[in-house]
């Protein structure tokens, strides 16, 4: 067996069907970026490797996949959060020109050189924690040319780090002020001007529906628009009250829907059925002091496959750490460490429609891998602000992040 890569001496967490699937003295073949063998290093058949590499004994999880951030943006919101924790309210500072829209402010007027050297430094945040692929929304600029210049200024990053961007269109996020009180107005404008040229560029959209943003039959409109160009469809949804959107985009065939606080058991059975991902983003719980949790025994229940992500944005979570995330998801969801790394490999992979190819791993996915120092996969979970990646192998090839 020909191979670019032989590794040895390894512990291997598959995540295969969301187990640990751990397998003790392991060895993996890679080939052209490709798993080609994996297995009891006993049983390795005959390899001609050009590398190999020594494990060590460490752990060796599938390339974390963070499916849900708004990590391009302008400025941030440091002193709302102040302003918070002096006693201001949302609808205070939103009265003042604050919330999404002074990030939609900032975000028009920064160029995408500048945009991209600020989203930068957050996204090798994630990748030194062992992310090898991202979902990055646009939503920021609320016009053509600035929703355009937020997907190239991912493009940019695509270019210079060693990371796969999934690219998300969220026209849909909030309500400009230039068509205030003509949400129906914009709804033509996301559906007529932006999703034709947006199509080409990204591969899914998403709205946020709530009382504070889009409608049901708004977010309905759009939806059915994403499914023409042949783009598949999320949601942020049931995050501050239950307006049925994930019933809503389940019933569309949405790959997820996101957030879920307030989420009935009908969504949750439409989730069900139609395989639609609940994406669980305990960042912006934490943040925004939430009391309401998701409803994780019932999605349990129904087999619901639960993803975790950080929702990195400026205002409800400002928070680049997949590892931090996942003893959140654990400590203020529920979930147990086995489920919170299946929310970051194998369920997130379904929730960016690439299960195929990442998420676990098995023979033909893609050598996307974390080496870990640790001893148990628990670990991952159970630490706060430790981060014990050792080494990330993405396609096949070591990285070295600085
Ligand atoms: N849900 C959220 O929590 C964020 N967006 C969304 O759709 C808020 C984003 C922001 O405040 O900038
Ligand atoms: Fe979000």
């Amino acid at each position: 067996m020909k191979a670019d890569l032989l590794l040895q001496d390894v512990r291997i967490v598959t995540m295969v069907g969301g187990r640990y699937g751990l397998i003790e003295n392991a060895a993996l073949v890679v080939h052209e970026g490709i798993i080609r063998w994996v297995g009891e290093a006993l049983a390795l058949p005959q390899v001609q490797a050009r590398t190999v590499l020594a494990g060590r004994r460490r752990l060796v999880t599938p390339g974390l996949i963070d499916c849900h951030t708004h990590l391009v943006y302008g400025g941030n919101r440091a002193a709302e959060f102040e302003q918070r924790l002096l006693g201001a309210t949302y609808e205070e500072l939103a009265a003042a020109g604050g919330g999404i829209m002074a990030t939609v402010k900032a975000t028009r007027r920064t160029s995408a050189e500048a945009l991209a050297a600020a989203a930068r430094p957050r996204l090798r945040t994630l990748l030194r924690e062992g992310v090898t692929t991202v979902e990055i929304k646009t939503g920021y600029g609320l016009d053509l040319e600035t929703e355009l210049k937020m997907v190239r200024v991912m493009e940019m990053l695509e270019e210079d780090l060693p990371v796969e961007i999934a690219k998300t269109f969220l026209g849909a996020h909030a309500l400009p002020p230039e068509y205030r009180r003509r949400a129906e107005a914009y709804v033509d404008l996301v559906c007529d001007q932006m999703l034709p040229q947006m199509a080409e560029r990204v591969e899914a959209v998403d709205v946020f529906c709530e009382a504070i943003a889009f409608t049901p039959a708004q977010t309905q409109r759009i939806f059915g628009r994403a499914l023409e160009h042949g783009l598949s469809i999320r949601i942020h949804a049931e995050q501050l009250s239950n307006l049925g959107g994930a019933l809503l985009a389940a019933g569309m065939g949405a790959t997820s829907a996101d957030h879920l606080e307030y989420l009935d058991g009908a969504g949750a059975r439409a989730m069900a059925a139609a395989e639609t991902v609940g994406v669980l983003l305990p960042g912006a719980l934490y943040t925004l002091r939430e009391t309401r949790r998701p409803p994780v025994d019932l999605l349990r229940r129904l087999g619901v496959p639960m993803a975790v992500a950080t929702d990195a944005n400026p205002g409800t979570s400002p928070c680049f750490s997949i590892l931090t995330t996942m003893n959140m998801a654990c400590v203020l969801l529920g979930l147990t460490p086995e489920e919170a790394l299946a929310g970051v490999t194998v369920h997130a992979a379904r929730a960016l429609g690439r299960a195929g190819r990442l998420g676990t791993i098995e023979v033909d996915k893609q050598a996307d891998l974390v080496l870990w120092d640790v001893e148990t996969p628990a670990e991952l979970a159970y630490y706060i602000g430790y981060n014990p990646c050792s080494q990330v192998i993405k396609r096949g090839r070591s990285l070295t992040l600085s």
